[in-house]
């Protein structure tokens, strides 16, 4: 539940405060919000609505895609940009050592997870409008990109190392998109370490805070301290 306390009324609240334009769903914005919050980075949230965007937000960024983030003196209109210049504001949990060990595997797994893995995910999440075998056979691509994490998990707790690192908060959004598509086919699967890890970030506090529900800023004029 959202504090009366932690909204305010936009134009008048923190003029010099990161603004953050986003969209609860959407699992690019969720990582930015993770990790903002992982940062310790504290911003004003204006929840949007996919069919009907803030003029504003169009105006700063004209390709118009969630999270946006308005700075002081910069708009940084691409999730991992928006990663990227939290953590090297503030990284207090050292999120970023794993991106650093291995830096062409790093863009390797990033490249993967947005293209390849998000592409089968639309196809076999919005498979009405494709056929049942396109469903199918972009669940099966999916699945063998998930399959890949899974090896990595039986190895170590979770995709980062022994700790939560960039690897997880970047990719766990979109597993959980994932899984949504189907629960029941998706919990049968033989993902053993896959589907703790994701039941674990789905009941943690910190993804509970992330998903709250927040009122949508073009029709109520809300926007919340994040
Ligand atoms: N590459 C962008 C992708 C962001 C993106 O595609 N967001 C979707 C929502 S999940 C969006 O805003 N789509 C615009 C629309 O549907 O009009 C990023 O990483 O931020």
């Amino acid at each position: 539940m959202i504090l009366s306390s932690q909204i305010n009324h936009h134009q008048t609240a923190n003029p010099e405060k990161p603004v953050l334009y986003s969209f609860r769903r959407c699992p690019f914005a969720i990582r930015a919000r993770l990790v903002l919050k992982v940062c310790k980075i504290s911003v004003l949230l204006r929840e949007i609505e996919l069919s009907d965007k803030p003029q504003c937000m169009i105006a700063i960024s004209s390709k118009a895609t969630v999270p946006i983030l308005k700075l002081p003196n910069r708009i940084l209109d691409q999730s991992m940009d928006i990663i990227f210049w939290a953590l090297s504001y503030n990284d207090p949990c050292n999120i970023l050592d794993g991106w650093m060990v291995d830096k062409e595997y790093s863009e390797y797994f990033l490249d993967s997870l947005d293209n390849e893995f998000k592409n089968n995910l639309d196809r076999y999440k919005y498979s009405s409008r494709y056929k049942l075998e396109e469903e199918i056979l972009h669940r099966n691509k999916g699945l063998l990109w998930i399959e890949q994490l899974e090896k990595k998990l039986k190895n170590s707790e979770y995709l980062s190392g022994d700790k939560k690192g960039i690897f997880d908060y970047i990719s766990l959004p979109f597993i959980r998109q994932y899984r949504i598509a189907d629960p029941d086919w998706f919990d049968r699967c033989d993902l053993p370490n896959v589907q703790k890890w994701l039941s674990e970030f789905e009941q943690s506090p910190l993804f509970q805070y992330v998903m709250k529900k927040m009122p949508i800023w073009k029709k109520t004029g809300k926007e919340v301290e994040f």
